[in-house]
């Protein structure tokens, strides 16, 4: 399958949103104040933030009508505009090139999908790398479990301290294991849930601290795992995590799940983080290279 069907097929449920909501408010009608308004409603609907949503109507706006047909011109407009909004953010995460070592550390709140990401990403990882996993997500046995799951399954090497030991001190551990024994890839999970939130980023700068004073030289990828399906409330933990802890890249999860995928464009709107991939499904493969055209078409039911 190519990478724009995977893209196509699996955020069905936002393209068939948008565009049957698109084609309904066009039919057969021009574009004046009554279809702008019934524009912006569905765009609300998909979660595209207002700002967005405003630049998105500006650009109908200026549309000439003519003969031709009026939903294709209109969303095919929408998808360049949101390329334009999205370009920026593309931003890869492994780079097949790089031979240095790197260290990821994985954060995000319960049931976004970190654990499920990791082994995702882990499979992308070369063979002939050396992968140690580690499982700081120590607040709950499952977790732990799951991911030595993720890690028998790749073969990658696995790290877990004992239940409920401070994440911070598992991770220092884990860091000296990849030392000594020489690793390309560290991967630390973390768990996404304590009492409350403040607690859970402090143990999580905290970690990081503690990672970063180790191996001071070692590039560490701060990588934020958001629920798709949140659709707007995504905006409000890129505030909570990122500001504490530097994140440097985004993964929006369960797209292929929701019909609110506008958010991710809300996202890329609002903060200059770049998204590295996005969640398609549960499968080992389903974890895709972030595109801006291949989303923004897709999400318009245009073709590639
Ligand atoms: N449909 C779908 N489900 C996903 C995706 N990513 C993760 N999940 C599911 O979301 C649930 C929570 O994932 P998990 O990795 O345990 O989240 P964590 O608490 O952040 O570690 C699991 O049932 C995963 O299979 C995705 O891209 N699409
Ligand atoms: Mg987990």
């Amino acid at each position: 399958m190519s990478l724009f069907s995977k893209f196509k097929n699996n955020l069905q449920k936002t393209s068939n949103f948008l565009s049957s909501n698109i084609l309904s408010s066009f039919q057969n009608k021009k574009v004046d104040s009554e279809t702008l308004e019934e524009l912006e409603s569905v765009l609300i609907s998909a979660d595209i933030s207002l700002d967005v949503v405003e630049k998105l109507i500006n650009s109908v706006r200026k549309i000439k009508t003519s003969d031709q047909d009026i939903t294709k011109i209109v969303s095919e407009t929408l998808s360049k505009e949101i390329e334009n909004i999205l370009q920026p953010r593309e931003g890869g995460l492994l780079d097949e090139n790089d031979n240095n070592q790197k260290i990821l550390i994985f954060v995000g709140v319960n049931g976004s999908g970190k654990t499920t990401t990791i082994g995702k990403i882990a499979k992308q990882i070369p063979k002939e790398k050396k992968v140690l996993i580690a499982a700081c997500d120590t607040f709950r046995a499952a977790a732990i479990e799951q991911l030595k799951d993720w890690a028998h399954k790749n073969q990658n090497d696995f790290f877990s301290g004992n239940a409920n030991q401070d994440p911070a001190s598992v991770a220092f551990q884990a860091t000296e294991k990849f030392n000594k024994e020489n690793y390309d890839y560290l991967i630390i999970d973390t768990a996404g849930r304590l009492s409350n939130n403040t607690n859970l980023v402090n143990q999580l700068v905290k970690l990081k601290n503690v990672v970063s004073k180790i191996n001071p030289k070692i590039k560490i990828e701060t990588i934020l795992v958001l629920d798709g399906a949140n659709g707007s409330n995504m905006i409000k933990q890129v505030d909570i995590f990122g500001k504490e802890l530097d994140v440097s890249s985004i993964i929006i999860t369960k797209l292929d799940g929701t019909a609110k995928g506008g958010a991710l464009i809300s996202i890329a709107n609002n903060c200059e983080i770049p998204i590295s991939y996005i969640g398609l499904g549960e499968k080992p493969e389903d974890l895709t290279d972030f595109s801006a055209k291949n989303f923004a078409r897709s999400i318009l039911n245009l073709e590639a």
